[in-house]
């Protein structure tokens, strides 16, 4: 397979990025330096004026939500700016004072964009007007906004069947768009809704529903300070979710013990510095993990399981008294125990060992401090849901925590830490390929319609289809689907041969510029514009990573008079694809969005009286049977110990194991910068973090420039190659085997058809590769 010129993968293009600097590594995460970082970029793009307005509102009760994670506010007394710099930089990417006109789009042809790298494009600014890409041109145009509804409808309604359409979301989206535009998906006949949750968390809540009934955490930020025991897999919360290590420091000065699980010594999971507090300033921070457990990409499942075995026998060796196992809790509320005991005894500690490249006595301790717990919550992101087995691996951390039963009791609980600030409200409100009936049947009752009922495209499936010219239709509310979907140049041939795609977007990216035969882009309103309709001001609501729905209202004059809010384009579209008759009222929608709480809270389950419950000081928070009153909503009415085949991820002999994950500037495909602070890296993003112990073995040596080169055995058994070329050897502290490097510059290896088992989601945290040399370099060049 030969790689087609791309510069936009390609290293150099426009970055300098030959004058990457490797340095010493911060010690500690946020502190002061946090501060500076986080307001010189706000100065920078937003100005005085728009900073201070935006800053010091950052989820306050009167403010917007931050759109930079999902993680919750502290209950009752808000800090005065609960401060985080990745926060900062969210804003400040969001609301800049740079715009992109149509001037902008008139000097640069759609081929000059398309050979941009990705940071260059997020740096433009706001766009401003609707643009079309008509069949043939060069560049795009303006259109005024009933012309680009009129284009929607024409595609839409020419379309053989309404599941030809593929509709977009990513996680920033409203409660209330979000709601109206499943409506209007639905209304016009297809459950074509992949979002990008089917690339984040689909496997915790395939995982979790299987478990306990309901896909979502069942810990509120309460517990989390209450724990005496807080197990962290998988995340990176000093650079993703910043906000979490005050709570966690608060958690550790009220004695709780944390352990991290985690290839790399991540900054924040180590020290932290709260740039809240005195200590923050001066000293040398609290230091997080009192157990940095070194894990081998994919060995998390056999750590649960090795986890689960020493608990087992610990429980026989205590005798009668054990207080290790909650035989109460197994007895009243469990399902499968016996069968999970049978299997889990025979675990060989060996291949645990092996598997997570953990040592005996490190599990030994760490199966000691789960036992001497009263209080435990499990926490994860990324590291855990993106392999081949996370669900099952996902199920084997939920069955440690239910022998002990921990969960539905205060201070403990599973904890999946979401990623978009709203990711988890879309899903509430109905964004999901496969809603249950209840959910169809009470919307058809609400409007008069009836909704389609056969499963929709996920976002790999819409991939596939679009492949395949099974779909010829793409909608993308927000998100950048073209760099945040695997196989890069699969999806980017997929999307190509769209006859439309629509971006509803703040910011310009990679998906405006590979398009369909027709391609719009429509401006829209974040979370930090006002939003004025004829009713006068409007508010929106989300839903954090604990449950928590509360609203968000920006204040922000917009960045011009063409955009409009998610809200509007959803109805008008609506209106110009449905007919007049449709009996949804969408111009009601669009006036008050009081109209649309109503309408959510005759149809989502636990939004009743959503209006009044919402504009409670702190919200209100959504119902979760096990984590209430120990109910659990699964096919056997208990929870279910979930019983899977060992699985982990060997290194195959001169190969290494590669994941993908995020530097400490970017936003997922949004790059903020070319620096990982945390990491030590300056002025580029095309680096590969290897160990040196491999890069010794391969016969390279540290600043080696390497392509690297994925292998994947596809279905009808021929190995696939796959190239992302030109990254510089970083030595890193990874175990032997294990390397990693950043998303989405290696997408392009990431194979569409390596997908999770139940929950189809990507595998981006375990991609077989080997090293070779790049163009012009020798091993030892
Ligand atoms: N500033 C900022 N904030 C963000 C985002 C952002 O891009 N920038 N993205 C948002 C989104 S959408 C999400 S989903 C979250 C993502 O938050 P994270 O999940 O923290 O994001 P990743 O960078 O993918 O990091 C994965 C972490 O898991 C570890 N890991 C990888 N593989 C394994 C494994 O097999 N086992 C174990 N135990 N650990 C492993 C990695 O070393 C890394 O520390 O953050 C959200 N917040
Ligand atoms: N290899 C690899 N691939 C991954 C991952 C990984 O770890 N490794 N992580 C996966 C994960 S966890 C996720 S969540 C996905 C992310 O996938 P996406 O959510 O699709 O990607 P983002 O980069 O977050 O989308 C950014 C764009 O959203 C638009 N936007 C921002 N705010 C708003 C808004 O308020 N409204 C609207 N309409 N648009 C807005 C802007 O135009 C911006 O360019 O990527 C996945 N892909
Ligand atoms: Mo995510």
């Amino acid at each position: 397979m030969t790689l087609p010129k791309h510069s936009h993968l390609d290293a150099r293009a426009d970055l300098n990025e030959a004058d990457v600097v490797i340095s010493g590594r911060e010690g500690e995460a946020a502190g002061v330096k946090a501060v500076l970082v986080s307001l010189q970029r706000a100065w920078k793009q937003m100005g005085l004026a728009r900073t201070a307005a935006t800053l010091f509102r950052l989820n306050q009760r009167h403010g917007f939500d931050c759109p930079g994670c999902a993680w919750p506010e502290e209950p009752g007394g808000r800090k005065l700016a609960e401060f985080c710099e990745n926060g900062a930089k969210a804003v400040a990417e969001e609301a800049t004072k740079r715009t992109l006109d149509p001037e902008f789009f008139a000097r640069h042809s759609v081929a000059d964009l398309a050979d941009r790298p990705e940071y260059w494009l997020s740096q433009q600014g706001r766009i401003t007007h609707p643009m079309v890409l008509r069949p043939g041109d060069t560049h795009y145009r303006p259109i005024t906004w009933d012309e680009s509804y009129r284009v929607i409808a024409d595609h839409l309604n020419a379309l053989d069947h309404p599941d030809q359409a593929v509709f977009y979301t990513s996680g920033r989206t409203s409660n209330e768009a979000a709601f109206l535009y499943q409506l209007l998906v639905r209304s016009f006949g297809t459950n074509n809704l992949p979002d990008c949750s089917n690339m984040c968390h689909e496997s915790s809540g395939t995982a979790l529903t299987e478990s306990i009934g309901i896909g979502k955490g069942s810990v509120s930020v309460l517990d989390l300070e209450h724990a005496d025991c807080i197990l962290i897999a998988g995340q990176n919360p000093g650079t993703n979710h910043p906000r979490m290590l005050s709570v966690l420091e608060k958690a550790k000065a009220n004695g709780a013990k944390i352990i991290a699980v985690n290839p790399l010594p991540e900054a924040g999971l180590m020290r932290f510095k709260d740039p809240q507090k005195v200590h923050g300033v001066v000293g040398h921070g609290v230091s997080i993990a009192d157990e940095f457990v070194q894990i081998r990409l994919g060995g998390d499942m056999a750590l649960f399981a090795g986890l689960g075995r020493l608990l087992l026998e610990a429980d026989e060796k205590a005798g009668a008294a054990s207080s290790v196992l909650d035989r109460e809790f197994i007895d009243a509320h469990c399902a499968g125990f016996d069968e999970y005991a049978a299997q889990t005894r025979a675990v060989d500690l060996d291949t645990v060992t092996e598997a997570t490249g953990v040592p005996r006595a490190q599990l030994e301790r760490v199966a000691q401090m789960l036992i001497d717990s009263e209080r435990t919550v499990f926490c994860w992101a990324m590291g855990l849901t993106q392999h081949r087995h996370a669900v099952a691996t996902i199920g084997e951390a939920t069955n440690v925590l239910l022998m002990r039963g921990m969960i539905g009791k205060p201070g403990a609980g599973v904890c999946p830490v979401r990623g978009h600030s709203n990711v988890q409200g879309d899903r509430t409100m109905g964004i999901w390929e496969r809603m249950p009936a209840a959910f169809h049947d009470a919307l058809d009752a609400r409007f008069g319609i009836t909704t389609p009922r056969k499963d929709g495209f996920d976002t790999v499936d819409a991939i596939r289809a679009m492949r395949d010219k099974r779909a010829k239709t793409f909608i993308g509310m927000g998100g950048n689907f073209v760099s945040a979907s695997p196989d890069t140049e699969v999806t980017e041939a997929a999307l190509r041969g769209c006859e439309l795609t629509v971006q509803i977007s703040t910011k310009l990216n990679r998906s405006h510029v590979v398009h369909g035969r027709t391609a719009l882009i429509l401006p829209t309103l974040g979370r930090t514009d006002r939003d004025i309709q004829l009713s006068g001001k409007q508010l929106v609501s989300v839903e954090d990573s604990m449950s928590v729905v509360h609203l968000s209202q920006g204040r922000l004059r917009p960045a011009g008079d063409e955009l409009r809010s998610e809200v509007a384009i959803v109805c008008q579209l609506a209106r110009t694809v449905l007919g007049a008759d449709h009996p949804v009222p969408w111009e009601s929608f669009i006036a008050n969005y009081d109209v649309i709480r109503d309408a959510i809270a005759d149809v989502v389950p636990g939004c009743a009286d959503y209006n009044t419950k919402v504009r409670q000081p702190d919200g209100f928070q959504l119902p979760h049977p096990p984590r209430d009153s120990r109910e659990f909503h699964t096919a056997t009415g208990k929870a279910n110990f979930s019983v899977n085949p060992l699985e982990w991820v060997p290194v195959p002999p001169g190969r290494l194991v590669l994941q993908t994950l995020r530097s400490h500037d970017q936003y997922n495909t949004t790059i903020y910068g070319l620096d990982d602070r945390y990491r030590g890296v300056k002025g580029g993003r095309r680096v590969v973090f290897v160990n040196p112990t491999d890069i010794a073995a391969l016969g390279i040596h540290d600043g080696a420039r390497v392509d690297l080169v994925s292998e994947f055995t596809g279905a009808d058994g021929t190995m696939q190659e796959r190239h992302a070329k030109d990254f510089l050897v970083v030595p890193f502290s990874t175990p032997v085997g294990n390397a990693a490097a950043y998303y989405p510059e290696t997408n392009p290896l990431v194979p569409l058809d390596h997908t999770a088992a139940k929950s189809n989601t990507p595998v981006s945290k375990a991609v077989v590769i080997r090293l070779e040399p790049a163009a012009g370099t020798s091993w030892d060049g």
